[in-house]
């Protein structure tokens, strides 16, 4: 079966970690590389938690390349700290970090030459911010024939956003806020951009619902454990919203999901860079034309997820 190339690029979110481990379990996916965006984590503890969901899966061929751009608007520090509580867990205090699998190109240059050198175009899966994407396509504008598809956790198009900040109308979905001029810069590229908007992931809270009907399959290790990152994230959610998604495992699911899942339209979109709306992604009959996620077949994605966590 020939195998699909992808670099994964995440910010070390409880849901990015996740993600992580559920593109491990993806038997058509032959990942090349983990990037880490110092967005909504704090740098060494995310690549810390990535470098031992690697090494729970035997992984020492994974290039793992740490980011240095920073976004205009930081995230709250104590989203930030997810990954410590993470990292305290049993099953992740045994597993190895081996830093030399860190390369020592920053993000956006060890992606700027991955894509020039591959001779085959590659899937570049994001949940967060996108920013060494656009700086790896603005350096070298011939990284774009070497994309296949570019998936993206990002945006909220037809609903309200989930930023509530000083100077912001509500409008953005976090991931463009944080660097809305790399989220424009992106777009304008022309890449192949397959949006993962909150419009679409809105149908997926982690509820303890949700939680519960997870732990019927807790005798399998990787549920066990995606159960207990989700509990980290239930406490750390300060008033200003309340629940947390699906966000990023549901971009990563695409990767595994029959077609008919997710309802994908064409749009127009572009991208607002200045305040009250900033990070603002709109319909816009001058803007790109994108592939955008408006809705999803819940039970599905659930399915789905549920099976690839038996893996062992
Ligand atoms: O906007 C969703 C993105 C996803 O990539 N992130 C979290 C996911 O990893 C930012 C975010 C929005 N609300 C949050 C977030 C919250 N309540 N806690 C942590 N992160
Ligand atoms: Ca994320």
């Amino acid at each position: 079966m020939k195998k699909t190339p992808v670099i994964f690029d995440h910010d070390g979110g409880v849901d990015d970690l996740l993600s992580l481990m559920l593109l491990l379990t993806m038997e058509h996916i032959d990942l090349k590389a983990v990037c880490v965006t110092p967005a909504d984590c704090f740098l060494t503890d995310a690549t810390k938690s990535t470098l031992k969901i690697l090494d729970l899966f035997g992984r020492k061929d994974v290039v793992v390349a740490q980011g240095n751009l920073h976004g205009v608007n930081p995230f709250h520090y104590d989203w930030r700290a997810q990954p410590k509580m993470v990292n305290a867990l049993p099953t992740m205090l045994s597993c190895e970090d081996d830093w030399s699998m860190v390369c020592k190109q920053p993000a956006h240059e060890y992606m700027q030459s991955a894509l020039l050198a591959s001779d085959e175009p590659m899937t570049v899966l994001m949940t967060g911010p996108c920013s060494n994407l656009a700086k790896a396509l603005e350096l070298s504008p011939d990284c774009l024939n070497k994309l296949h598809k570019v998936i993206w956790m990002g945006g909220a198009i037809d609903t309200k956003g989930n930023v509530a900040n000083y100077n912001h109308d509500g409008s953005a979905e976090w991931n463009v806020y944080w660097d809305a001029p790399a989220a424009d810069s992106l777009l304008k590229s022309g890449a192949p951009l397959w949006f993962m908007p909150l419009d679409a992931t809105n149908c997926l809270p982690i509820s303890m619902a949700f939680l519960k009907d997870l732990s019927a399959y807790r005798s399998y290790p990787l549920v066990e454990l995606a159960g207990q990152f989700w509990a980290c994230t239930v406490a750390s959610i300060p008033t200003y919203e309340f629940t947390y998604y699906l966000w990023d495992v549901m971009a990563t699911c695409c990767l595994g999901l029959n077609d008919d899942v997710i309802d994908w339209h064409d749009i127009r979109l572009s991208v607002r860079t200045s305040e009250p709306s900033e990070g603002n992604t709109y319909r816009d009959d001058e803007g790109k034309l994108v592939k955008v996620a408006m809705q999803a077949d819940r039970q599905a994605v659930i399915d789905y997820l549920v099976r690839q966590l038996q893996y062992q």
